[in-house]
């Protein structure tokens, strides 16, 4: 164990949209500059770190920005200039491995346990891939790295900016201990304030919580969030992980104004994206749920699960907990959607017979109603939960 072993490397740029503006207008370093909509209902995208010292984040509506830098710089958004810039950032990466996995515009995991013959340790290549970016974009980055994947991701937070943390298998429970449990992202505001009422605001503090306590605080991720806590999580990335994702959504014509609605109209989705991940033999490691208000404020949340799955049963119970204990909630819903994300193929994998529900149990039972609906038409079979009011 050591550094050598920490092949998992969590790649973030940093300020990614404020800081290509600042590139290309030198005359900006060392101000507070957003990226985002000037006008009065305009929110900030991104914020350099100048801005940050200010009290400036993303998300925080412009005209508090503005309150708290009155010397603030708003960049309007040049979208496809980051499109550009990201997409050769992850070619940089490709030059390392092959092995990543991109998750959002500046970020992706990358397992470099092959690269290590050809590049060194894991340190010296996180290292590398920093000064690449800086030499060839002129952009700063921040590395983080362990065993782990989620150990991964919080570390390179904790690395901003531009600078590198790996955290040795051996020292993650005691890196991880005094932070406040928010860095996990499996714990949302709500599941954070169910915490707070236990008495625990740090990662060490949910070492020791009962499993049922915590599972009643954060829901079905609980097993994950303990291992995690405890310092045992060996997560890497999927096997033969797609960038595809499978999911559906839907426009109301009347916006829903009842979360008792909103939350049976997700169970439904969730049921019906578990049924094509079947279909295409495929199991997913995380689900998100996206939700619009009428005046086009968009909300995604994800969570990730401890197994790859394709049971409509487990999307479900994650969609629902997403649902109640991490989504803000809108005064009216206009759009709804689920999407089944870190897709692998379950014929590739160990334990397929249990993820795509041919084996017995729950994935058995849904395996025969998918059956059933294909030769009888899909209103042949509703499951008790989404027997109440009918759709439509
Ligand atoms: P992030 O990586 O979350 O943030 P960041 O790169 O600006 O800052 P950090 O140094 O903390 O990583 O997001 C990447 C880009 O995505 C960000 O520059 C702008 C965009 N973005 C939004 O448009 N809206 C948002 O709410 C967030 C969080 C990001
Ligand atoms: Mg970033
Ligand atoms: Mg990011």
């Amino acid at each position: 164990m050591g550094i050598e072993d920490c092949t998992i490397l969590h790649l973030d740029m940093d300020a990614f949209f404020a800081s290509v503006e600042v590139r290309d207008d030198p005359s900006l370093q060392g101000l507070p500059v957003v990226v985002g909509g000037a006008g009065n209902h305009g929110v900030v995208a991104a914020a350099s770190y100048p801005a940050r010292a200010r009290g400036i984040s993303s998300a925080m509506p412009m005209a508090i920005a503005r309150r708290r830098a009155p010397d603030l710089v708003i960049v309007p958004p040049r979208i496809d200039v980051y499109r550009e810039v990201s997409a050769r950032v992850m070619d940089l990466l490709r030059e390392v491995t092959p092995a990543i996995e991109q998750i959002s515009v500046d970020e992706a995991f990358l397992d470099v346990a092959g690269a290590r013959r050809l590049f060194g340790p894991p340190d010296r290549i996180a290292q590398r891939l920093r000064s690449r970016i800086r030499e060839e974009l002129d952009l700063p980055s921040s590395v983080g790295g362990s065993v782990s994947r989620a150990v991964a991701k919080i570390a390179s937070a904790r690395a901003k900016p531009d600078g590198m943390l790996i955290v040795p298998a051996e020292q993650t429970a005691s890196f991880l201990a005094p932070l406040p449990v928010g860095v996990i992202s499996g714990i949302g505001p709500k599941a954070q304030q169910a915490l707070e009422r236990l008495g625990v605001r740090t990662v060490g503090q949910l070492r020791d919580v009962p499993a049922s306590a915590l599972r009643r605080a954060v829901g079905p991720q609980a097993p994950m969030i303990a291992t995690l806590a405890a310092g045992e999580d060996r997560t890497g990335l999927g096997t033969r992980v797609r960038d595809r994702s499978v999911g559906t959504e839907r426009t109301y014509e009347h916006d829903l104004v009842d979360p008792a609605e909103v939350r049976r109209r997700l169970t439904v989705m969730a049921d019906e994206v578990s049924r094509s991940l079947r279909r295409s033999d495929l199991a997913a490691r995380a689900v998100s749920v996206k939700l619009r208000a009428p005046d086009g404020t968009t909300i995604t949340r994800s969570a990730t699960m401890d197994q790859p799955t394709a049971s409509g049963e487990r999307l479900r119970e994650h969609v629902v907990a997403l649902w109640d204990r991490e989504v803000p909630r809108m005064p009216a819903v206009r759009l709804a959607g689920v999407r089944a994300e870190r897709l692998q193929e379950t014929s590739s994998h160990p334990t397929a017979t249990e993820l795509t529900g041919r084996g017995t149990g729950w994935g058995g039972l849904e395996s025969a109603m998918d059956r059933a609906r294909d030769r009888f038409g899909s209103e042949s079979l509703t499951r008790g939960s989404t027997l109440e009011p009918r759709e439509g």
